[in-house]
């Protein structure tokens, strides 16, 4: 029977990446309420200074740093920089992201291969980046945060369900590649949460809104708060034989087909 607190992270160092705010902040702000460090990365030096600013409002002395998790050069030294800063990662959570809701057909392959770099390639990179010194120190967690278009398509996301459905294979490759090495790699899969990404969604007139709570057995959009106890599981001992899994928290929308009219 495991010993004391399988929850526990102290003596953790977590990287986050986007997580000056949204789901990125929240998951880092519930890893430093279970006892680990954070260092969280975003694209300007704007977001990251306001990221700092609302981790010391809560009380989290967090790392952060500039870097375009698409730039493999700035990758393998913002990793380099962290270790020389705080230590070694023992969590990573690749929850940097964008989406661009354009019809397929209207779509050019430039703002394509954008949502494909930020939300697959990059995952790609810093699990890269971060791996070896997780099988040099004997183990790690990676989470990434892929979505219900994992799974499913809808009108406008074909970019982003590709790069989504392709993390989700990506997660399962890390799990099947890195699992000897006590390496647990998940992805979390968040339904519609309430965050800037789906505030166009969310406007009252908006009919998106009404449809979504109607596919949503919870009758509720998510929010950030729904998605950290699941974080804090897959960062902890708690999921050590956990591996190349995706977790959805989506409030039973992946279950249910929907209302009878
Ligand atoms: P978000 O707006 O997607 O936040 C993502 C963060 O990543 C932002 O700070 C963003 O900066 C940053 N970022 C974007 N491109 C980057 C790059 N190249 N390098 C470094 N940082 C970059 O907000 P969110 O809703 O919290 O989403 C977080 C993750 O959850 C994303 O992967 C998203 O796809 C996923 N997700 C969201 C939902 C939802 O309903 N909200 C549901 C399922 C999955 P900018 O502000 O400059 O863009
Ligand atoms: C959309 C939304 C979704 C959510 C999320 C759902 O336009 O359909 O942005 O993609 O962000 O990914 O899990």
């Amino acid at each position: 029977m495991p010993t004391g607190n399988l929850f526990d992270l102290t003596g953790s160092l977590a990287l986050v990446t986007g997580g000056s705010y949204g789901i990125g902040f929240a998951i880092a702000s519930a890893f430093a309420a279970y006892g680990a460090r954070i260092a969280f990365n975003d694209i300007n030096q704007d977001l990251v200074d306001k990221g700092l600013a609302a981790y010391r409002q809560a009380g989290i002395d967090a790392l952060g740093y500039v870097c375009d998790v698409t730039d493999e050069p700035a990758v393998q030294n913002l990793i380099a920089q962290i270790e020389k800063d705080s230590g070694f990662i023992d969590i990573l959570v690749n929850n940097a992201g964008i989406i661009k809701r354009i019809p397929m057909i209207e779509m050019s392959a430039a703002d394509f291969r954008q949502v494909v770099d930020v939300d697959l390639n990059a995952p790609f990179i810093v699990s890269k980046a971060v791996i070896p010194a997780m099988i040099a120190r004997g183990g790690g967690k990676i989470i990434n945060i892929c979505s219900m278009m994992s799974e499913l398509g809808r009108e406008t996301v074909s970019a982003y369900a590709a790069a989504k459905g392709g993390l989700k294979m990506l997660t399962r490759n890390i799990a099947s590649e890195y699992g000897q090495y006590n390496i647990q790699c998940n992805g979390i899969g968040p339904g519609y949460i309430e965050t800037p990404q789906t505030a166009p969604l969310r406007a009252p007139d908006h009919p998106f809104n009404r449809f979504i709570i109607g596919k949503t057995p919870a009758a509720r959009w998510g929010t950030t708060d729904d998605l950290v106890g699941p974080a804090v599981f897959l960062a902890s001992r708690a999921s050590d034989f956990v591996n190349g899994h995706i977790l959805y928290v989506d409030g039973g929308i992946l279950a249910y087909i929907g209302k009878q009219p």
